[in-house]
């Protein structure tokens, strides 16, 4: 897409953000536990100064428990911060009192109220279809495991009353530094193209590495106690990532012409396990000091 474009669907989308947003009483900000500096958009608070809001902690069973309990505390000085797993068993009666709280605070109308409304909001891929699915106790929403599976707003009744809206991930994710662009792609919030995905494994194997050790040995049978070679190229804090990469692509056989390993592809096996948690809970980011 041509970056005219692209702008003209952005704007558009943020259009419809800012339309939405002046309509509602309370917004559920959905961000990923394993990276919530990454997965907010600082642009998503500017907006919603003054408006009752509630940050979400989504996809908590794929993140490290102690680490979760860091980042929510740390959250909270901003709006009530809830973590949840949204595909287990998970506490509603929490999210409802937060919102309740937060509602109160700002003086807003209270669910169950004559013309209560709330949204969804955050990047693509963060869980906010399935956090609606799981508060109206039905699938209604389309959920998918890739970045821009909601298509156009729509509006649900909620079950205590009012409606909330459900939104495409508009605020699209800011790329920005390089820590921030490996996180989004491991996070699935943007697409293989969007960055080096060769580099971007590297950084999540090293990642997975340091958090979770022996886990790349026990799925993949690389080495990880084997240095990265002299000289490697790796960068500053992917040292040796770039090794445990290719030692997956020959384990799998993903090769290239003349047995090269095949970068790419092992990076794309290892997103998508991560994905999974097959690598057991790791967090990619850490919670401020
Ligand atoms: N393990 C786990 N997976 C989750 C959780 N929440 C959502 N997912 C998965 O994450 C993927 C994205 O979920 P969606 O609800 O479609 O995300 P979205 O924010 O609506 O995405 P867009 O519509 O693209 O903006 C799906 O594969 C979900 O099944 C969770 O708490 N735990
Ligand atoms: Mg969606």
């Amino acid at each position: 897409m041509a970056p005219g474009v692209l702008a003209g669907h952005m704007a558009r989308g943020e259009r419809a953000f800012r339309e939405a947003l002046s309509a509602v009483d309370l917004v559920w900000e959905v961000a990923d536990a394993r990276g919530p500096r990454c997965s907010r958009n600082p642009r998503l608070q500017r907006l919603c100064a003054g408006k009752a809001r509630l940050i979400l902690l989504a996809k908590a069973d794929l993140a490290e428990e102690d680490l979760t309990r860091r980042w929510a505390a740390a959250l909270g000085a901003e709006a009530e911060t809830v973590a949840l797993d949204l595909h287990g068993p998970c506490d509603l009666g929490a999210l409802w009192r937060a919102a309740r709280a937060a509602l109160e605070r700002a003086g807003a109308r209270l669910p169950g109220s004559e013309g209560y409304r709330a949204m969804v909001a955050g990047m693509p891929n963060t869980g906010k279809s399935t956090l609606l699915n799981r508060v109206l106790g039905r699938r209604s929403a389309a959920v998918g495991a890739r970045p821009g599976v909601t298509r156009g707003p729509q509006w649900f009744v909620l079950p205590e009353g009012g409606r909330v809206l459900d939104l495409p991930g508009v605020l699209a994710p800011r790329l920005g530094p390089w820590p921030a662009a490996w996180r989004l792609w491991a996070l699935g919030a943007v697409g293989p193209a969007a960055v080096d995905a060769e580099r971007a494994g590297a950084a999540l194997a090293e990642r997975i590495a340091a958090r979770q050790p022996r886990a790349l040995e026990a799925r993949y049978g690389v080495d990880e106690a084997r240095p990265a070679p002299e000289g490697s190229s790796a960068l500053e804090g992917e040292c040796g990532g770039a090794e445990l990469l290719a030692g997956m692509a020959r384990s799998r056989g993903l090769l290239q012409a003349g047995g090269v390993p095949d970068l790419s592809r092992a990076a794309a096996v290892l997103q998508g396990d991560f994905r999974r948690g097959l690598l057991g809970a790791v967090t990619l980011e850490e919670p401020p000091a």
